[in-house]
């Protein structure tokens, strides 16, 4: 399923200074935090909570709720990495996995070439970091080797920016039980499967 975040005119205007090819690093990695603060925030939203009571310094009690069950953040190198800090910004001592992929450009296949994930992620919820989803094929390929690990389809929390119609369709028909939470939904992809209107490569305006 899919979750859209509502497009607030704060968001778009979040959105459209990080569009913008004249916006420099500095900015792009401020104003671009604060889109994946909200998709984080919109992520734990989606995790179970039991009730749990507490007294308020008024002597009267709250029957409140707490979060139930662990988490871990798992990004797809490079560009996922840029979205580490607005996880841990929320949950301060999170473990984060990661795994590497890369995107051949000439063929659009992604590839893996390293993983390392917390050794109980079996256990745990998964919040899947990845700023853009073109073709769906990385980030699925992230989901296989999750699956492979023991993480159920269903705890499993794709965070991301920026998504095409194509990587959405492509990631509901392969996983129906997984939870995709976007910022944005996007026109589609260019002859080079880049996402368009899109803000280029996330991961060289993010690191350089
Ligand atoms: C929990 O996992 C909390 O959000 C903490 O930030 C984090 C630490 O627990 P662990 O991963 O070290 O077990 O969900
Ligand atoms: C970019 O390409 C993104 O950060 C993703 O890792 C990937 C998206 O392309 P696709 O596999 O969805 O086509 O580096």
């Amino acid at each position: 399923t899919v979750h859209v975040l509502p497009q607030t005119p704060q968001l778009i205007a979040l959105l459209t200074i990080i569009r913008d090819k004249n916006t420099q690093r500095g900015d792009f990695i401020f104003y671009s935090n604060r889109i994946i603060r909200l998709l984080v925030e919109e992520g734990l939203n989606h995790l179970p909570v039991k009730e749990h009571e507490v007294t308020t310094p008024l002597g009267r009690t709250y029957a409140g709720v707490r979060f139930e069950g662990k988490i871990c953040g798992v990004s797809i190198m490079r560009a996922g990495e840029s979205m580490e800090q607005g996880l841990r910004d929320c949950c301060r001592s999170v473990r984060i996995g990661k795994i590497l992929i890369q995107r051949d450009e000439d063929t659009s296949q992604p590839k893996l070439f390293y993983h390392k994930l917390p050794n109980d992620i079996a256990e745990r919820w998964v919040l899947l970091l990845d700023p853009m989803n073109a073709t769906g094929g990385s980030a699925s390929m992230a989901v296989e080797v999750l699956k492979s690990k023991g993480v159920a389809e269903e705890r499993i929390l794709f965070l991301n920016l920026i998504a095409s119609p194509e990587g959405l369709e492509h990631f509901a028909s392969k996983f129906p039980k997984l939870r995709v939470i976007t910022a944005f939904i996007d026109e589609g992809l260019d002859d080079k499967n880049y996402i368009v209107p899109g803000l280029g490569d996330f991961g060289d305006r993010h690191f350089g």
